[in-house]
């Protein structure tokens, strides 16, 4: 029987921690420009803002009040939208740094499932301790993970940690795919991912770099949810910079008309991932 599919999630990774004006000058550092980055990509048909602050020259910040800061006034520029703070943050900062927008009581944020080498002598560290620790955080405060997963492992891992009571159903994963240390975002890994998460799940994929577009159009063919963002990729095309995160959620639009797949509004996709608000 043919699956009833869901309409499609769009999530907007508008900054991330490591990508810089200097490869793309629209990657938004100060709060008004994250609100205009946020609006953009939300006009365009985003549910969901994946969300790092920084401090407006730029560093990556974990801080408690830049985040309100920047929450507070994207909700009154996009009132619906779901805020998903990271709780990864940028290489180096210690679990309760990485911890603070918790305290917000955001209805999702991630929950990253494992350490990866992230380039160069760079390692993004998640031991098995700090998953439960920040799996429990997110229980007691009833805030739904998304699961983010750079390799087939992590994917494991959040099942034992499912088994054992850390993590609840259905989950959401992230499925992360072409970071330099990670899996790489090939279709044949895409369907070896998507094959071994549980039945009863949703995912998103992020396709870094060149594979953003590729793995858009296979999620949206399979039923899944897509993720793009300067965060994950600064292009809109071969050697040309997107103009605004608005323009790349524009074009997975686009992808998802082509093969009439609906695009979810934030209720909607509140529905479909069981978010209690
Ligand atoms: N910036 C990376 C080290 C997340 O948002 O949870 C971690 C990251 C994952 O971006
Ligand atoms: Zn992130």
């Amino acid at each position: 029987m043919e699956k009833i599919m869901e309409k499609l999630i769009i999530t907007a990774a508008i900054s991330g921690a490591e990508v810089t004006k200097e490869h793309n000058p629209a990657v938004p550092y100060t709060i008004e420009e994250c609100v205009n980055e946020a609006g953009l990509a939300y006009d365009a048909g985003a549910g969901i803002i994946h969300l790092h602050v920084r401090e407006d020259d730029g560093m990556p910040t974990q801080d408690k009040g830049r985040f309100k800061a920047a929450i507070d006034a994207i909700k009154i520029r996009c009132p619906d939208v779901i805020i998903q703070p990271s709780t990864g943050g940028a290489v180096g900062m210690s679990n309760d740094e990485r911890l603070q927008p918790l305290e917000l009581n955001p209805e999702m944020a991630t929950l990253d499932c494992g350490t990866l080498n992230f380039g160069g002598d760079e390692i993004f560290e998640n031991t098995e301790n700090t998953i439960k620790y920040f799996a429990e955080r997110m229980n007691e405060k009833g805030i739904k993970p998304e699961l983010e997963v750079f390799d087939k492992s992590m994917i494991d891992m959040a099942l034992r940690l499912h088994k054992q009571g850390y993590i609840q159903s259905p989950m959401h994963f992230e499925l992360v795919m072409g970071v330099n240390g990670g899996i790489s975002g090939t279709l044949r890994d895409f369907i070896f991912l998507r094959n071994s998460i549980p039945a009863d799940a949703t995912y998103t994929v992020a396709g870094v770099g060149r594979f953003e577009f590729e793995l858009a159009a296979a999620a949206i063919i399979d039923g899944g949810h897509v993720r793009v963002g300067f965060e994950d990729n600064i292009m809109i095309s071969k050697g040309i910079l997107a103009k605004s995160n608005g323009e790349l959620v524009e074009k997975v639009v686009r992808l998802a008309g082509e093969f009439s797949r609906e695009i979810a509004t934030p209720g909607e996709a509140r529905k479909i991932l069981g978010l209690k608000k």
